[in-house]
């Protein structure tokens, strides 16, 4: 059920990358370019990309770029519930954060580079909206670089979430959790690391411990501080249109995009790309002694 490519089952150190964003996160025809420009990067760092979706009635583990091409617009949106029913049905199944990690779990990867984690949506209770991401995170071992989590959640009530799951959150160089676009001004993280073999001897410790996922924040290099007002003007207009659930995302992205006259857009392409080289650094850690 679970087709790893000859390049990632003889590699040493691995990266595993999600399809969702290639597929939902970009103007359409964008995601693949980002995602190839993810696989780049992981490759300059020294390690090799598994790029991970459903296709063809198997999940996928390593994508040519042809493969990944596949995962356009029309793919299914695929989290940790969703794995199985887009294998025996045959879909192109993108898979998010969540999706991705129960992948490294069967296959045996400890790092993933990606935008932003998902986690409790504002307004919780209601509704009642927390991804699997972070449930997901809790139980795989695995490091997970992100930028923080999703700009459109509610960050401080993420942060509570992951200590609650024993999730340790690390800073790359900061002691606040990254806001996505904007670098500073997040709730604090549980510790600080100067370097990504600090975060891989952190990893292997919890590890040893028995614990399972870390998040590793890398705040963006360039910060846009004046996104948050978009944020609550997108969030408003998706109430006024009835916007739900798995739309939510694609939609309040693509009104940033346009509001902010595509600064939000380079600003996402950048940090998904830079995650992905801090990962494969992680990753070659890893596998020092
Ligand atoms: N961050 C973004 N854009 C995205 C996502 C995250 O800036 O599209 C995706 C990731 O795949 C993440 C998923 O795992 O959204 C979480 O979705 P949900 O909240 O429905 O679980
Ligand atoms: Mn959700």
């Amino acid at each position: 059920m679970i087709v790893v490519s000859e390049e990632v089952a003889g590699a040493q150190a691995v990266v595993a990358l999600e399809t969702t964003l290639v597929a939902h996160g970009f103007p359409a025809g964008e995601g693949v370019e980002v995602g190839l420009e993810s696989e780049k990067r992981v490759r300059a760092a020294g390690a090799v990309p598994a790029t991970i979706g459903a296709l063809d009635g198997a999940i996928r583990v390593g994508l040519s770029p042809e493969e990944l091409e596949r995962f356009g617009p029309d793919a299914r949106k695929v989290g940790p519930r969703d794995l199985a029913a887009a294998v025996v049905q045959g879909a192109v199944g993108a898979t998010t954060v969540g999706g991705t990690l129960a992948v490294c779990r069967a296959a045996g990867i400890t790092v993933m580079g990606t935008g932003g984690l998902g986690g409790v949506h504002r307004g919780f209770p209601h509704p009642p909206d927390v991804s699997a991401d972070l449930t997901e995170l809790a139980r795989t071992q695995v490091v997970v670089v992100s930028a923080g989590v999703k700009s459109l959640l509610d960050v401080p009530a993420t942060a509570e979430a992951l200590e609650t799951l024993g999730v340790p959150v690390l800073g790359y160089r900061t002691d606040e959790l990254p806001l996505f676009y904007t670098a500073r001004g997040g709730p604090p993280v549980s510790a600080r690391v100067e370097s990504a073999e600090d975060a891989a001897r952190v990893a292997s410790a919890h590890w040893a411990l028995g614990g399972g996922g870390l998040l590793l924040g890398r705040p963006p290099d360039q910060s846009l501080d004046d996104v948050e007002p978009l944020i609550e003007r997108a969030l408003a207009d998706a109430e006024r249109k009835g916007v739900t659930g798995q739309r939510m995302t694609p939609f309040v992205l693509a009104y940033l995009h346009r509001e902010s006259g595509g600064r939000t857009l380079a600003a996402n392409r950048r940090l998904i790309a830079d995650n992905a080289a801090l990962a494969a650094e992680v990753a070659v850690a890893l596998t020092r002694p």
